[in-house]
Parts: C-alpha cells; sequence; structure tokens
C-alpha cells in the first residue's frame, strides 16, 4: 500500500487566470497581422536591439564604442550615464520599418530596420551606419545575441576575407532563420573579431563583452578574442555570440536575415534577400510611404506647422513606437502567508509601450492607456494587440497588475521593494478612454468594424469583470463612492502618505487615511468607465448588462451625486473627502538622531471634511467630460483655470496650486516633489481635449471654454518643442518656473501625446 501524503499549501487565487478565451492565444500566431510583428524593435531598453515577440528566444543587439580611449566605453543599455547627445526614432512605421538617429558626441549612428523582401514577416534587414565629425577616430560595432535564451541550435560562422559572419539557429515556435552581413562599405580598411561564449544570464550581457575586449598582442585597438571553432563547438548551443567591426567612419553594414531550414546546412543562402541597391530603394520607399501616411493621419502640413515641428512630431509618434517592447515572464504578487510573502503570477507574453527607455522600460497600466490613444490613430491593429494583451492579464478576481516587472531581465533593472504587485493596488483604468477613443474611430469608418467586433467579443467579458473589480475592491464606505487602497495610515514619517493606486503618487489627499476616503479622481474614472461599458454592452449586444452600465454611469456621473459628495461651495471647486488637517509639517533634516526617520508634525488636528488641496485631482469632472455644459460648475472651475497663482503657467497646467501648501514641498527629505507642481502633459492632454470638447458643445461656457483650449494648448506644444529643440529629448515633465524638462528622458510615453494636440484629434 502506497502512502499518500497529501501537502496543503496557501494558495490564494491570485494567479488563476480569468476563466475565458483569450484574446490572444499563448503560443501561435492566429493571423497575418500578427505574423507581420513577429520580429521588430522590441528590445526598447537596449539602443538598438531586434528580438521577436514569441518567448524570449532571440536577440539581435547593437553596442559601439570609440577605439582610442584608456578604457572602451561601450554603448548598450540606454543609460543616462552614457550622457548621449541624443537618440530617438525619427520614423517608425509599426511593423515594417523603421529609423533611428543617435548622436553621441562626435559620432552620429543611423539605425534602420526593414521587413522584407518575402511579405509574410519572416525575412528582415539591419542597416547600420556610422559618421564621426572627425574623421581620424575609429570605431567599433559589436553586433550580438543570436538566439541566447532559446534551446534550439545556433552556429556561428566568419568568413576574414570578405568580412562576412553567417549564424544559424533554430527557434522552436517559428522557424530556422540564418543572419549575415554583406561586405561592409567604408573606405578605410574594416576589422572583424567575434567571440563565442556559454550561456550568459541577461544582466551578464555587458560586462562579459567588456570583459573580453582587450588590447591583444601586436593590436593597439580593443578586440574581442574569437574561439576556434571545432565541430563540438560548431553544433553547440552558442549562448552569446557576438561580432565586432572596427573601421574609420563612415561606416555602413547591412544585415540580413531570412529563414532557413537547419537540414540544408552548408548550401548557399536562398535567394530570398535584397539584391544589391534594393535596400536603398526601398528603405527610401518605405521612408516616402510614412511621411504620406503622417501626413494624411495628422495634417500637420496643412495647418502650416514648419519642417522642424513637422520632424518633432514624428518623433513624439515614433519614439513612442520605438518604445514598443516585448516581456516575457511572471510577475510576483504580494502573498503574505505564501512562502517568501509572494507567489508567480501567471505566464505573460506582453506587448506594449513603455514610458521611458533609460529608466523604466516597461509596462505601467494606466500609461498605456495615454500611449494607445495616439498608437490608435496610426495604427488600430496595433492598438487592439496591445490592448489585448493587457486584457490578457487579468486573474480571476478581475485585477491587472499596475506595474509589469516580467522575468529576470526585467527585474534586475530595479530594486526589489518595487518588483512584488499588491492584488488589491488599482491604477486608472484608461483604457476605457482607449476603447472611447476606438468606438469613435469606427464611426468614422478609420476602424475595420468586423475586426473590432471579433476583438470586442472576446474583450468585453474581461473588460466587465475587470470593472467588476475596482467596484469591488475600491470602494467607499458610502454607496457610489470610491477611494484608491494602498495609502498607509500608519505612516507618519511621510509629508502626505502617497496614494500610488492613482498614478499621481505623491499628489497631496487627505492627510490622514482612513476607510471614510472619497477620492473625487477614482469616482469619475468609475463614471467614464460605466459609460464606455454601456456603449459596449450596446455594440456587443448585451441587453441586460446595458441597462445596469446605464444606470450606474448616470449615477455616478450626475451632477448631483458629483455635487453632492465632492462639491465645496465655498472653494467653488470639487474636492476629495476625508479626515483632514492642513497643518502637517516636515523638517528639514533628513535623519533625527540615531538616523532615526524624522516623524512629521500634526498641529491642529484633522477633522472630516472636504480636503481643501487644489490641482489636477479637482479637475477630474472637468477633464473626463462629466459637467453639463450648462451647469454653473463648469462655469466656476474654467474661471478658476487661468490663474497664474493657482494652476496656470506658459508651459500648461501645473499639478498642484502655487498656493498650495504642499506646493514643491518633498514627501520626506529624500523624496524630491513628483506630482507637486511640476506640469504633466497626459493631464494637460485630458485638459486639452475636454476644453476643446467644452468649446464645441453649445452652452453659456462654449466661448470661455474655446479661448482657453487655444491658450493651454498653445503652451503645451510651443514649451515641449523648445525643450525637445533645445536639449534633444521629450521628457517626463516640465518644471512650472522654467518650463525646462525634468525627470527621465527620453520620455516618449504619454509626453508624445503633444502630436494629437497639434493635428487636434482627440
Ligand atoms: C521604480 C525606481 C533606480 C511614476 O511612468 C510610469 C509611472 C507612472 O505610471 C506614474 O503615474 N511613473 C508616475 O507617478 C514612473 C514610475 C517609475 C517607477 C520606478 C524604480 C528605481 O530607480
Amino acid at each position: 500500500i502506497a502512502a499518500v501524503s497529501v501537502v496543503y499549501f496557501y494558495q490564494p487565487d491570485i494567479n488563476k487566470p480569468l476563466p475565458y478565451p483569450r484574446i490572444h492565444s499563448r503560443y501561435t500566431l492566429t493571423n497575418d497581422t500578427l505574423f507581420q510583428r513577429m520580429w521588430g524593435t522590441y528590445r526598447p531598453w537596449v539602443y538598438f536591439g531586434i528580438g521577436t515577440r514569441i518567448t524570449r528566444e532571440f536577440f539581435f543587439d547593437l553596442m559601439w564604442f570609440k577605439q582610442d580611449q584608456s578604457t572602451p566605453r561601450v554603448r548598450y543599455n540606454c543609460d543616462d550615464n552614457d550622457q548621449l547627445t541624443t537618440y530617438m526614432w525619427t520614423e517608425h512605421e509599426g511593423a515594417r520599418y523603421a529609423t533611428q538617429l543617435i548622436r553621441d558626441s562626435n559620432l552620429n549612428i543611423t539605425t534602420q530596420f526593414l521587413k522584407g523582401p518575402t511579405d509574410d514577416g519572416s525575412s528582415w534587414s539591419v542597416r547600420v551606419r556610422g559618421e564621426s565629425h572627425d574623421p581620424s577616430e575609429t570605431y567599433s560595432f559589436i553586433f550580438l545575441g543570436f538566439g541566447y535564451y532559446g534551446s534550439g541550435k545556433r552556429e556561428l560562422h566568419i568568413d576574414e576575407d570578405s568580412k562576412q559572419f553567417m549564424v544559424r539557429g533554430t527557434q522552436i515556435y517559428y522557424n530556422d532563420y540564418q543572419i549575415y552581413n554583406s561586405p561592409p562599405v567604408s573606405q578605410n580598411k574594416v576589422q572583424l573579431h567575434y567571440m563565442t561564449n556559454t550561456r550568459q544570464p541577461a544582466n551578464m550581457v555587458k560586462s562579459t563583452v567588456l570583459n573580453n575586449l582587450k588590447k591583444r598582442r601586436g593590436e593597439k585597438i580593443y578586440t574581442l578574442p574569437g574561439v576556434e571553432f571545432t565541430p563540438e563547438h560548431r553544433l553547440d548551443m552558442l549562448g552569446l555570440a557576438s561580432v565586432q567591426f572596427t573601421a574609420k567612419t563612415p561606416f555602413e553594414i547591412d544585415i540580413h536575415s531570412v529563414p532557413f531550414q537547419f537540414q540544408i546546412r552548408g548550401s548557399p543562402p536562398p535567394d530570398l534577400t535584397w539584391g544589391p541597391g534594393q535596400l536603398t530603394k526601398q528603405l527610401d520607399n518605405q521612408s516616402n510611404q510614412f511621411q504620406g501616411k503622417f501626413d494624411r493621419i495628422f495634417g500637420l502640413s496643412k495647418k502650416g506647422y514648419s519642417p522642424e515641428e513637422i520632424e518633432f512630431g514624428q518623433v513624439a509618434l515614433s519614439s513612442l513606437i520605438g518604445g514598443i517592447g516585448f516581456f516575457f515572464g511572471r510577475s510576483l504578487v504580494s502573498a503574505p502567508h505564501h512562502e517568501g510573502g509572494y507567489i508567480q503570477y501567471g505566464q505573460a507574453r506582453l506587448i506594449t509601450g513603455t514610458p521611458a527607455r533609460a529608466k523604466f522600460a516597461r509596462g505601467f497600466l494606466w500609461d498605456e492607456g495615454f500611449h494607445l490613444l495616439l498608437v490608435a490613430h496610426w495604427s488600430p491593429d496595433l492598438a487592439l494587440e496591445i490592448l489585448g494583451h493587457w486584457l490578457d492579464l487579468t486573474n480571476a478576481d478581475g485585477w491587472i497588475p499596475r506595474e509589469q516587472v516580467l522575468g529576470s531581465a526585467a527585474r534586475d533593472q530595479i530594486p526589489p521593494e518595487f518588483i512584488v504587485q499588491h492584488n488589491d493596488i488599482a491604477n486608472p483604468p484608461t483604457f476605457f478612454l482607449v476603447l472611447e477613443s476606438l468606438l469613435r474611430l469606427e464611426k468614422r469608418g478609420v476602424i475595420d468594424s468586423a475586426k473590432f467586433h471579433a476583438f470586442l467579443t472576446k474583450a468585453y467579458p474581461r473588460l466587465r469583470a475587470w470593472l467588476y473589480w475596482y467596484q469591488r475592491t475600491q470602494k467607499g464606505s458610502v454607496t457610489n463612492t470610491y477611494y484608491w487602497r494602498g495609502r498607509d495610515p500608519n505612516l507618519d514619517t511621510e509629508l502626505n502618505p502617497k496614494t500610488l493606486a492613482s498614478g499621481l503618487d505623491d499628489y497631496p489627499r487627505a492627510s490622514h487615511p482612513t476607510d471614510t476616503e472619497k477620492h473625487l479622481d477614482l469616482l469619475c474614472w468609475m463614471a467614464l468607465a460605466n459609460k464606455i461599458m454601456y456603449q459596449l454592452a450596446s455594440a456587443v449586444g448585451e441587453e441586460d448588462d446595458r441597462a445596469r452600465f446605464q444606470e450606474l454611469s448616470s449615477k455616478l456621473g450626475s451632477l448631483a451625486h458629483l455635487t453632492k459628495h465632492h462639491w465645496d461651495s465655498e472653494a467653488k471647486r470639487f474636492s476629495d473627502y476625508g479626515l483632514h488637517t492642513n497643518d502637517v509639517t516636515l523638517a528639514d533634516k533628513s535623519r533625527g538622531p540615531q538616523n532615526v526617520p524624522i516623524k512629521r508634525k500634526v498641529g491642529r488636528k484633522p477633522k472630516l471634511q472636504l480636503v481643501s488641496h487644489f490641482g489636477y485631482v479637482n479637475l477630474f469632472p472637468l477633464l473626463l467630460r462629466q459637467l453639463p455644459a450648462d451647469s454653473q460648475q463648469l462655469g466656476d472651475i474654467l474661471s478658476s483655470l487661468d490663474n497664474p497663482d493657482q494652476l496656470w503657467t506658459e508651459f500648461g497646467l501645473r499639478s498642484l496650486s502655487k498656493q498650495d501648501p504642499l506646493y514643491r514641498k518633498s514627501n520626506t527629505p529624500t523624496d524630491a516633489p513628483y506630482w507637486r507642481g511640476a506640469v504633466w502633459i497626459n493631464i494637460n492632454y485630458l485638459a486639452v481635449q475636454a476644453l476643446q470638447h467644452y468649446s464645441t458643445t453649445e452652452g453659456p461656457h462654449t466661448q470661455r471654454a474655446g479661448e482657453l483650449y487655444s491658450r493651454l494648448r498653445i503652451n503645451l506644444i510651443t514649451n515641449v518643442f523648445n525643450q525637445f529643440q533645445e536639449t534633444g529629448y521629450f521628457w517626463e515633465q516640465y518644471d512650472d518656473v522654467t518650463g525646462a524638462g525634468t525627470g527621465a528622458h527620453p520620455f516618449n510615453g504619454w509626453s508624445s501625446l503633444v502630436l494629437l494636440m497639434m493635428a487636434e484629434i482627440y
């Protein structure tokens, strides 16, 4: 008799997937469009990298450095310490074609990516061109990767005479491939070196290459060591292969990838690649198509924008698309009773935009909604696809993790305290804004109805579960009110305990977090979500739901409801509600005796009341276009908007009033102000969109709204453009006093929305 031992362990529902059909099936490429996007610039955290979107099997990256330095300063991961003059995608079509410009001191690099010549998405080429202002400088360009993660086979061949390499490999979920270069173009001598290694952890790639770059006997330059290829080596898995080209500039190299059947090893490359001269022609052709499509969709030239402004708009779009990455792995989710305090979330394959390539190149939920507002205008297909990936992350409870830290490569980039997600923490459901926009595009005939409806059929039950999760887990103690979970009531070392879930982090709320809190922005998000769900329920014919969503949306969005819970009739604005006092201060010294964090001082006792802070949160009924056009409240908000002592600046609306006690105040001595004054483009986009809406809706405030719309829009466009001209980058925020870009850069997440403001398409 076999003894049966049963091991029980705590297994919450956190990592159980929602039991509905997925939008994207797990392992197969379901249609032609997806196949077209099989390969792409899906590695935005490196300056230039090509990857696939099926697991993490393949990568193909660029490194470069200047010779004649005491130690090689190798460029690889997007890194502020490299202090590049700029890097940006100037044209990015999304699937077929892209051009990036990198300026590194004297050196200008162009990286291009092109699909073809086969039209099934299986073949592609890369062109890298380097040009230095100083012709005496010597540079090395290293191409590396070639299938680091996979379990398939790879082999590297080197031809010293023609300066060519060839890598052949297999992938489990896809074809075999073969990658090789055309003989490089340079007026000067080109040297070729290489290296093969066994498997390396992802975060060791750069150091592995660095450690192997040496000045070898008889050489004046840093080179890779190479290895002898014995038959074993050839059949071995090459974890990391690197090929180094060294030359004076101008230097140009074309690299091609074509499918290859491993069985026919030894036969010449099949004729699936561009012939001589054709690549240049194709790149020009694609560039022209990009220009034409850009002009058609955004219409900037007929609006009278200058060539520089149009280029700026193209960088906004292209760098947002160039920031789209493929992520594979599991999130860690807090599970206090589980070993280690966390469990692994379901395996995710996520295509998503990323806010900032150098600082946080990963998916953030509410950021992605803003990204997709722009992407939807350029490629509705791509927007639907990304949205589908996110919705597939919903768990059985209806929760989607806010920040996607997937796989070890992403985890290695951030401190441990930021990795673990909490399944009671929300983030603004901006995907409903995207759906609103897609519905509008459908009405205008821009988006293929059949495709959209096929998507909605699968997306609908997921969206419903997601919305119910918010309504269940974030509800307030009074019916139909809401508050963001995750504020720490016991934290007395922060000036105002943060509300990370809201996306507005340190934006001040009630001084004392309690469950009596009512958050205005969340109520507005819920009203919007119900309104859109009502429209979607109509679209997919869910009659019962439809009535339910309609009822709740008109309840939550009604002026009566908003006013009852959130209107401050004295200050004439909507506000949060909670246990609050303004009399809170923090000493300037960072630490008290014995290095103990200092506590905030609370003077006057807090009481339950409307919270008197004034900034972005107060604007939400306007931002999400919830106020009736003829309401007095709309008039009051509009009147408060252009006061320069409060929110108005020449650079856009600041996040917190200049007169607010917490204006530009650090939350702790080491935690600089973030949403306490700076101008943020996402919220300003909502403001511009709302003002445009009210300026075209008949009512007593139409004219006022129109006037504010024009001024705010121009201020924003002008400053983001000027900063781009001055610094070469888009920025995470803009200083409300000087207009200077601050925080992460390049930031072609939601700051790219300035393009929609230029084009005036909302
Ligand atoms: C944590 C830092 C060594 C903060 O753009 C992404 C988010 C927004 O969603 C949010 O609204 N950003 C905004 O308040 C950036 C968050 C970055 C977290 C990085 C690790 C480690 O630095």
